[in-house]
């Protein structure tokens, strides 16, 4: 592939932005490259800046479950955007959106509107101290919920992708209050939740890991993490901002029949608009100002044209078998994914969750962020870059999951299964 304007505009942009792009995973650090500038994108394909076409699995990190630009979204923006972009006031486009969001999250009964998953998590940690008043937030190893002070311990994400520990510039102060524990780990699970139950406000986890590379809960461990929090007045949050209306309609809450108390959502519902929400049960939502003390705000919170785009997404995503299609398409491309793994005896395990899944570059099984660790991410750089340049466009980190479309079509995943083999074939002889 010729890349040369994409060097070009890499080498332009860090003299101004820090490290050249807006967020770290997107530098390739940890892949053994430089980025490509993407110029467009429309479906199941992104194009750079030097005319390259690339079949797209990164989908913005999950918001293009129905394609890039499908134009049911355009439209609804477009029509949006006449009639103004920001009004800084309560508009009918976001109680149209908050009213589909409870309908279709069994456990969201009231839901305020942010411009970013971290947003959405953040708010939610400070509802659930305010709830409960208690400080201590319990989170689990690998998980990553955006990049607010109290979520930077053994994050997942970018954190784990560039090896950072924590992060400079959070003190001490704030990481005292975070636990961070062992995902799929009962015993200790039980241990912190109720020897520590005085202190400890909330539980936030991913229902399904997909920041440390995708990792399903065990069997029962959603259950027994509703059972402890709800026996320690600890407040249960689902960070959804991948899950939601990725997995399902009701996100994992509905997949695995269980009730948070609070949700965070992100990606689809801003249908590639900046938009984040939280909701839950109406006691402790009713705790957000102006109803209540626990303060949250803001300047384009439910932004008009971001709401009529998660409304247009959400109006396909209800369609009668959307899902049960994508996932079809999914489990028939990881079976297959698998099958070149094991022809080319290389040492790979494949996790997956409806139509976001991870190659991980070791033996496995794959259940927690320590197993995850033994994955070989030179080899997952190896193969990026194989297939990066076959015009297959992949996450730049073993850390993080590849998201099918509405729009991946039958033949472009046949295409990308043939441009796997071809760089397994390499990596098993590298
Ligand atoms: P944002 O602030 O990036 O919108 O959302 C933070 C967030 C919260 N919770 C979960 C489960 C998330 O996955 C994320 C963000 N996801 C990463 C990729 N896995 C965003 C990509 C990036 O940081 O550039």
């Amino acid at each position: 592939m010729n890349t040369d304007k994409s060097k070009a505009f890499f080498e332009r942009a860090q003299k101004s932005i820090p490290g050249g792009v807006s967020s770290p995973v997107r530098a390739c650090k940890s892949v053994g490259c430089d980025p490509v500038f993407i110029e467009r994108a429309a479906g199941s394909k992104v194009y750079d800046v030097d005319g390259n076409e690339y079949i797209d699995f990164v989908c913005s990190w999950g918001p293009m479950i129905l394609g890039h630009a499908p134009a049911v979204v355009t439209e609804a923006i477009a029509e949006a955007m006449k009639k103004g972009t920001s009004f800084g006031a309560p508009t009918p486009l976001e109680v149209e959106l908050a009213e589909m969001v409870c309908d279709a999250m069994p456990s969201v009964e009231k839901v305020r509107f942010v411009s970013s998953g971290t947003e959405a998590t953040m708010s939610a940690i400070r509802l659930a101290r305010g709830y409960t008043k208690k400080n201590v937030v319990v989170k689990f190893d690998g998980c990553y919920h955006g990049h607010a002070d109290s979520f930077l311990v053994k994050a997942g994400s970018g954190v784990i992708t560039l090896g950072i520990p924590g992060s400079p510039g959070v003190p001490e102060d704030i990481v005292k209050n975070t636990i961070s524990i062992p995902y799929n780990n009962f015993e200790i699970l039980e241990k912190t939740l109720t020897e520590e139950a005085d202190t400890i406000a909330c539980l936030i986890m991913e229902p399904v890991a997909a920041n440390m590379g995708v990792i399903p809960p065990a069997p029962g461990f959603l259950e027994k993490a509703r059972e402890l929090t709800k026996a320690n007045n600890i407040v249960l949050i689902f960070d959804e901002v991948i899950t939601g209306f990725r997995l399902s309609l009701g996100g994992a809450q509905k997949k695995f029949n269980i009730m948070p108390d609070l949700t965070c959502m992100g990606k689809i519902i801003g249908g590639g608009l900046p938009v984040g929400a939280y909701g839950g049960r109406s006691d402790i939502m009713n705790m957000i100002a102006p109803n209540g003390p626990v303060y949250q705000a803001g300047t384009l919170s439910g932004n008009p044209l971001a709401m009529a785009a998660g409304i247009a997404t959400l109006k396909e995503l209800a369609k009668p078998g959307f899902y049960d299609e994508l996932d079809r398409k999914a489990a028939k491309f990881a079976s297959e994914l698998e099958a070149l793994a094991a022809k080319y005896s290389i040492p790979a395990t494949l996790n997956r969750a409806g139509s976001v899944m991870t190659t991980f570059f070791t033996d496995g099984p794959v259940t927690d962020f320590d197993s995850a660790m033994t994955s070989d991410a030179e080899r997952y750089g190896f193969f990026y870059r194989e297939m990066l340049d076959q015009g297959i466009y992949l996450a730049p980190s073993q850390f993080e999951g590849a998201f099918i479309s509405e729009a991946h079509s039958t033949e472009e995943l046949a295409k990308t299964l043939e441009k796997t083999e071809s760089s397994f074939r390499k990596v098993s002889q590298s």
